[in-house]
């Protein structure tokens, strides 16, 4: 895709600082299309016949990156399939990418990002939001073992992307651990400098 006809936005942070929330959020009041990356690949792990369900399954209890041939592949899908049947054109891309070699691919050879809205929370204040929520959500890394996993990966492999793009003035960095209409309205000021 040319980002003449396609306008990604990166939605990074770490696990459970507030990604979802804040997309809902922008899905809203903007129209823009959410997708979020782990929500696809829980879908494709949950996919009668796909051959990837019980690597996604293994890679998402350990909190690992899965492979990027599949998370590439279930984005660009979704997409292109947004594209065909609404002819939407902004998308917010969350949870993705994770890593740096699938930032560039995805860059390469699907679009290159706007630019990445990043929410920047402390472990514990994320440590206590995905605890609570997992007392309900029935998300298999919604316990404390992979929440821990999730966030070594986190600052091993995914802070790595953020401080890449933030090198490049490519990062909108917003404070997440206030009450999420506070985290949006300061959300919402940060976009409106960077024209959307
Ligand atoms: N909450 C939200 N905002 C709040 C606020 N301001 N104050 C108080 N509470 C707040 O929020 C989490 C919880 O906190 C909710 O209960 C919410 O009400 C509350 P949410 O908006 O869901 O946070 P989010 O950042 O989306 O947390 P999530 O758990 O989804 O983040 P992860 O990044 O861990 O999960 P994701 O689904 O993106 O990825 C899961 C796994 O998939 C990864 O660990 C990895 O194994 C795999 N994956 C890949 O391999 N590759 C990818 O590209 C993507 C995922
Ligand atoms: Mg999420």
């Amino acid at each position: 895709f040319s980002p003449d006809d396609v306008t990604v936005i990166f939605v990074l942070g770490g696990p459970g600082a507030g990604k979802g929330t804040q997309c809902a959020n922008l899905v809203s009041d903007y129209g823009f299309k959410h997708l979020s990356a782990g929500d696809l690949l829980r879908e494709e792990q949950d996919r009668p016949g796909s051959e990837f369900g019980e690597m996604i399954k293994t890679y998402i209890k350990e909190g690992a990156i899965v492979p990027q041939e599949v998370t590439i592949q279930l984005l660009e899908n979704s997409i292109k399939a947004t594209m065909e049947k609404d002819g939407k054109k902004l998308f917010l891309i969350d949870g993705f990418p994770r890593k740096l070699d699938q930032a560039h691919a995805f860059e390469r050879s699907v679009v290159p990002s706007k630019f990445t809205l990043f929410f920047d929370c402390p472990e514990a204040e994320m440590e206590k939001r995905l605890l609570n929520r997992g007392k309900t959500s029935g998300r298999a890394d919604d316990n404390i073992e992979s929440i821990k996993k999730r966030f070594k990966t986190f600052v091993e492999t995914s802070m790595p992307v953020v401080n890449e793009f933030e090198g490049q003035g490519r990062v909108v960095k917003v404070d997440a651990t206030q009450s999420p209409e506070e985290v949006y309205k300061e959300v919402q000021a940060k976009i409106k400098e960077r024209g959307v």
